[in-house]
């Protein structure tokens, strides 16, 4: 198994060359891009989200440590791609009203262009007006939702909610995730799915579109 010690240190400290260079480093001795994910950069950003939960940093040093980690998820982006294949299915994804939390909406959204899909990214704090909106203006097969804070969740009802009201609800599947998001609360407001990372959002979303 490759050290990921020097890598943790940099994304805790906030470091970003530290971090940019241990990335190169690990992939040039041949560590898959999944490894460096999921066992260096979110295994790491799990600590310092315990860090910041028990009050031994605050947001800005984790602010810095989400910043390393995304620019370190940049380099990883190309060795997720399966080449130039027929697009899937078209997604719209974006973080609910209130809510600036995208470092989970961003890899969600790596893994499945990585997969074949077509990303439209809407961005962070987008109410549901504007969900509708790009409903009807881009018609993708599938629109996913992100909210990271408990108090961001009701968003996403209110988003399908608005769909229903602009009759447009029944046009496109709906998939929703987020670290306080449930299956149970997809099937509350709802939704189509629920995924709770990366990998199965992918799984997910092959399966709303029944394909393999
Ligand atoms: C980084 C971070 C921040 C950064 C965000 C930077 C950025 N660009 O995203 C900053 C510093 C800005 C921030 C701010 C705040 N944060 Co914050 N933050 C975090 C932290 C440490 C990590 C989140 C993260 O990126 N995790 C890594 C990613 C990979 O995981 P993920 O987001 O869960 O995503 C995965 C899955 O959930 C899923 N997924 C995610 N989205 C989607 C979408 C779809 C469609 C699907 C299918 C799947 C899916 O797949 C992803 C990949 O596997 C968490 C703690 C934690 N451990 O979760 C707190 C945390 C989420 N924050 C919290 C809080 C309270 C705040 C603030 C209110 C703090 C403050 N007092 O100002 C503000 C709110 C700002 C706002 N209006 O949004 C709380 C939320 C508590 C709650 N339950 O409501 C947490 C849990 C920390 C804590 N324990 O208190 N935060």
């Amino acid at each position: 198994m490759s050290d990921f010690k020097p890598l943790s240190e940099a994304i805790s400290k906030g470091d970003v060359n530290a971090a940019v260079a241990e990335t190169h480093r690990a992939l040039e001795a041949g560590t898959s891009a999944q490894d460096i994910l999921d066992k260096g950069l979110i295994a790491t950003m799990n600590q310092v989200g315990d860090r910041f939960s028990s009050g031994q940093i605050f947001v800005p040093q984790m602010l810095r440590s989400a910043r390393t980690m995304q620019e370190c998820v940049k380099l990883l982006k190309p060795h997720f791609r399966e080449g130039d294949v027929v697009s899937k299915g078209k997604v719209l994804i974006g973080t609910v009203k209130g809510d600036l939390h995208d470092i989970g909406k961003n890899l969600v959204s790596m893994m499945m262009e990585g997969a074949g899909f077509t990303i439209i990214d809407l961005g962070v704090d987008v109410p549901p007006e504007h969900f509708v909106e790009k409903v009807k203006e881009v018609d993708p097969d599938i629109l996913g939702m992100s909210a990271l804070l408990s108090t961001t969740m009701p968003a996403m009802a209110d988003t399908v909610d608005a769909l229903q009201k602009a009759r447009v609800r029944n046009k496109v599947k709906i998939m929703i995730g987020g670290a306080p998001v449930t299956d149970k609360y997809a099937q509350k407001i709802g939704a189509d799915s629920y995924a709770s990372d990366a990998g199965s959002a992918v799984t997910r979303a092959k399966e709303l579109l029944g394909i393999s």
